[in-house]
């Protein structure tokens, strides 16, 4: 008997099902991976006090990935939503205390729903701390703005510069995607000599709650599978896109990718992928 590889998410619960902790662990599951969680937050707006963060203690967190890295032990992680300058270095010094062969920074900052992922004065311990430690980086236009000191970004030549501009930040790979531009959904992989650009048809959807976690996760999933970082990607933007392609709403809220749809639903999408020299 083989063991499925084991994979980890640092991230946000949210109780909704489409992102965060619980996307993430829906993407293992049908990447045959073996999904495991340290939830640092829990997303969800209160009624009456409108708080819709609710940070985890420091302690918790350090449990959590305790407990699953005594018991399993993880191939590849990625982290998600941390929020804090704290957590973000707790999640720093834990990842540097272990060898984990394949860690994927998602620097999650803002939800669909303008919720605040990530707290202002966090956002340098992201870059100090955490990206250098990451063999991939994935921002979208917004995170690659931020991580830039707010430089505009708006063709695909600006994702090509972010990407080379990123990797300065000590990262083995960056992805850049811009899933916001106009056309089709184009992300560029940079990894300090050769830029793999990645094309998609654009989706016409509203219900895409969550792509960016999935994405990342079945990144992730590809990773511990031992792929090399672009079929990763390749792999990874081909489960999304049919995700998205399938998205669905139960109510008049930004519905959640179907993550099943690879597995269920056949077809996968021809991705185009271009490679050129810096
Ligand atoms: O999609 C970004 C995201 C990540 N993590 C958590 C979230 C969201 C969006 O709402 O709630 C926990």
């Amino acid at each position: 008997m083989t063991y499925p590889s084991r994979v980890m998410t640092i991230a946000g619960s949210a109780s909704g099902g489409s992102a965060g902790i619980q996307a993430d662990l829906k993407t293992f599951q049908e990447l045959d991976v073996y999904g495991m969680s340290v939830v640092t937050a829990i997303v969800g707006r209160h009624p009456v006090t409108n708080k819709n963060v609710h940070p985890m203690t420091i302690e918790a967190i350090e449990a959590q990935f305790d407990t699953a890295m005594k018991q399993v032990g993880i191939d590849s992680l990625k982290t998600g939503m941390l929020f804090s300058k704290t957590v973000i270095e707790k999640v720093a010094e834990l990842l540097e205390s272990e060898t984990i062969k394949h860690i994927v920074v998602d620097p999650v900052m803002v939800g669909k729903l303008d919720s605040k992922l990530l707290e202002d004065e966090a956002i340098e311990a992201l870059k100090e701390k955490l990206i250098p430690l990451a063999e991939i980086i994935t921002p979208n236009m917004p995170e690659a703005s931020f991580l830039l000191d707010g430089r505009e970004i708006k063709s695909v030549e600006d994702l090509y510069q972010a990407a080379e501009d990123l990797y300065k930040l000590g990262s083995r790979y960056v992805l850049v995607k811009g899933g916001r531009l106009d056309g089709p959904a184009v992300d560029v992989l940079f990894d300090g000599e050769v830029f793999t650009e990645f094309e998609a048809p654009r989706i016409d959807t509203v219900n895409t709650s969550g792509a960016g976690c999935s994405y990342s996760a079945a990144i992730t999933a590809n990773l511990a599978k031992e792929m090399t970082v672009v079929d990763a990607v390749l792999q990874a933007k081909n489960f999304v896109t049919t995700a998205i392609e399938h998205g669905f709403t139960y109510t008049e809220a930004v519905g959640p990718t179907y993550h099943a749809a690879l597995r269920t639903r056949g077809e996968a999408h021809k991705i185009k992928m271009t490679q050129s020299k810096k």
